[in-house]
This record gives C-alpha cells, structure tokens and sequence, in this order.
C-alpha cells in the first residue's frame, strides 16, 4: 500500500494532527509524519513534495494555522492529491487558515476539510488510497456501516422517547 504523508506547519500543531495519525492507524494505513513550514523551512516543503511520489506516498496531508500556505505550497510541487487541514488559532478562529488553504488558484488544487478536521482528512487520504484497494475500501464500508448503525440506534432512542407521547 502507498504510504500517506501528514506534513504539519509545526509541532504546536501535534494535538489536531495526532487525531489523523491516529484514524489511519485505525485502518492500517502507514503514514510519516514531518513537520516542514511553507514560510520557515521553505527548500525542505518543497524538496518533501517533490520527491513524494518517488518515495512511496498516494496522498499528502498538510495542516496549517495562521496564514497557512502549506498546502498550497506542497501542491505546487507534485500531482499526488493533497488534503488541507486548516488549523485553529487564536486571533481569528481558524478563518484565517481555512481562507489560505481553500482559496487556491485553478490548477493547482488542495482539497480542503473543515476547521481542524483532521479525522475526515485521514479518511479521504484512506478513500483515495482505497480506489486501487479492495481490502481497504471493504474496511472504509465497514466502518461507515457501523456507524450508520448508532446513529440510527440514536434515533430510535430518540423516537421512543419523545413520540410515543405525541
Ligand atoms: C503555522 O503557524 C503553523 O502551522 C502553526 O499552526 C502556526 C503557529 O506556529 P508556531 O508559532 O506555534 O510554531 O505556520
């Protein structure tokens, strides 16, 4: 299996950035880790992206805060997909990240996750690797159905307890 890269801005990114080493551990799908910054260690990014696809990785996670071009600056450099994580900060929420990662010009595409999405990053790295996967896409289905199975148990506690009474 191809591996994923998970590139972070800086490690005070860590505690968002774990949630997606961690939900891709839960599929068994192998990941570096690295921190390389688009504004502070600019040759290292893009000798990183560069070289990517030579090295084994099928999708790059890029996580950001502030001004965060690091996706972009990572997608400039290969074809593999990248997934932008905009990271939360303290002056404006996280907007600010979400703006720089998800605005980018035509051709060079970042798909971008919500605010400190993480876990939906990893799952999408997941589903792109799971197109040339089988056993990987049956695990993706599995996990979707056993979930689709507590919200609908949610529901039917939901129902018995409010509608019988209507
Ligand atoms: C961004 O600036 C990083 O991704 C991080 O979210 C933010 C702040 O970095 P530090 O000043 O905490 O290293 O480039």
């Amino acid at each position: 299996m191809k591996k994923v890269a998970i590139v972070m801005g800086s490690d005070s990114d860590l505690p968002v950035v774990e949630k997606a080493v961690g939900k891709l551990a839960e599929y068994g799908v192998p990941c570096e880790v690295h921190v390389f910054s688009a504004h502070r260690t600019p040759d290292q990014a893009r000798a990183f992206a560069r070289g990517a696809r030579e090295n084994g990785f099928g999708v790059i996670i890029a996580a950001a805060g502030m001004a965060a071009h690091l996706a972009g600056a990572l997608a400039a450099n290969t074809t593999l997909p990248v997934v932008g994580i905009p990271l939360k900060s303290k002056a404006l929420d996280g907007v600010d990240a979400l703006l720089s990662t998800v605005q980018m010009p035509s051709g060079i595409p970042v798909a971008t996750v919500g605010i400190d999405g993480a876990a939906n990053a990893a799952l999408l790295a997941a589903e792109i690797l799971a197109l040339s996967d089988d056993a990987l896409a049956a695990k993706l289905d599995a996990a979707r159905a056993a979930e689709t199975e507590k919200v609908l148990a949610k529901n039917a506690a939901v129902e018995a307890r409010f509608n019988s009474s209507c």
